[in-house]
């Protein structure tokens, strides 16, 4: 069985390096489109047809499911391609219903991408869950430029959060939802900015349970190491230098689980 991942960049690592470990295909696919990256500070409509290419071209390669590993991509496009496509194709979003279930009465914040941040799809979401208002939304569209340049604990990402969180009355909150798959680089600096108490969550073992359930999937009983493919918008990596440092991100991702 062969499964296919999607996101504009690395984020989406931090996704297949979760499937590693949970998910017995024989085969990945990595797709990031990295020509178009970032996603978050495009317009829907642009979004829509990135996601069609990338998704047109993982069902061409014959994968039996489709993980788009991007909350942005998500927001604007899940609904379109779901509705061309015959394969399941599953999701991000934030893992707002986990945060609101586990938080004391204190605040909850969601950081993501703008397009995440404003879609509707979040605003659905918050509407199900935020009786007493205690959500709040913070856009972040830095946060994936420092991190496809491989920028993470350096004293420019630390200086950005802090600014950006300025406003915010720290102590007020319990609960970090991270909204956007590149932001599981950075727990490390969010954690030296953020009081120590703040719980993070993610949604990525929601959508890695949610395909295992999708493909009939109950243990990991596969043996061996599957074979991972990357493509970056359509081309394969084939140089050891470019692979070896994909991989170094899912080993990022590891430590950073
Ligand atoms: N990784 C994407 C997300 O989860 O929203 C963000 C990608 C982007 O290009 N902004």
């Amino acid at each position: 069985m062969k499964i296919g991942f999607f996101d504009s960049g690395i984020g989406g690592l931090t996704v297949l390096h979760q499937a590693l470990s949970e998910v017995p295909a024989d085969e990945f696919i990595y797709y990031a489109d990295t020509d178009h990256v970032p996603y978050g500070t495009k317009s829907r409509e642009e979004i829509i047809a990135y996601v069609d290419s990338a998704v047109n071209f993982l069902v061409c390669q014959e994968v039996a499911a489709i993980v788009i590993a991007c909350n942005t991509a998500t927001s604007a496009a899940i609904d379109t391609m779901r509705s061309k496509y015959r394969i399941p194709i599953l999701g991000m979003e934030p893992a707002v219903k986990v945060a609101v279930k586990n938080a004391s009465n204190k605040r909850i914040m969601i950081i993501a991408t703008p397009l995440t941040v404003r879609e509707e799809k979040l605003h659905n979401l918050l509407k199900q869950v935020d009786e007493e208002r205690k959500v709040d939304l913070l856009p972040l569209p830095k946060l994936v430029l420092f991190a496809e340049e491989g920028q993470f604990n350096t004293e420019e990402v630390e200086r950005y959060l802090v600014e950006e969180l300025s406003r915010f009355n720290l102590d007020d909150y319990s609960t970090l939802v991270l909204g956007c798959t590149h932001f599981n680089y950075f727990k490390d600096t969010l954690r030296k900015v953020l009081p120590e108490d703040i719980v993070f969550i993610d949604g990525i073992q929601g959508t890695i349970n949610h395909l295992k359930n999708v493909l009939g999937i109950n243990g990991v009983s596969k043996e061996g190491i599957p074979l991972i493919q990357y493509f970056k918008s359509g081309r394969e990596v084939k140089d050891e230098i470019e692979r070896r440092n994909l991989t170094g991100y899912l080993k990022r991702a590891d430590e950073m689980s």
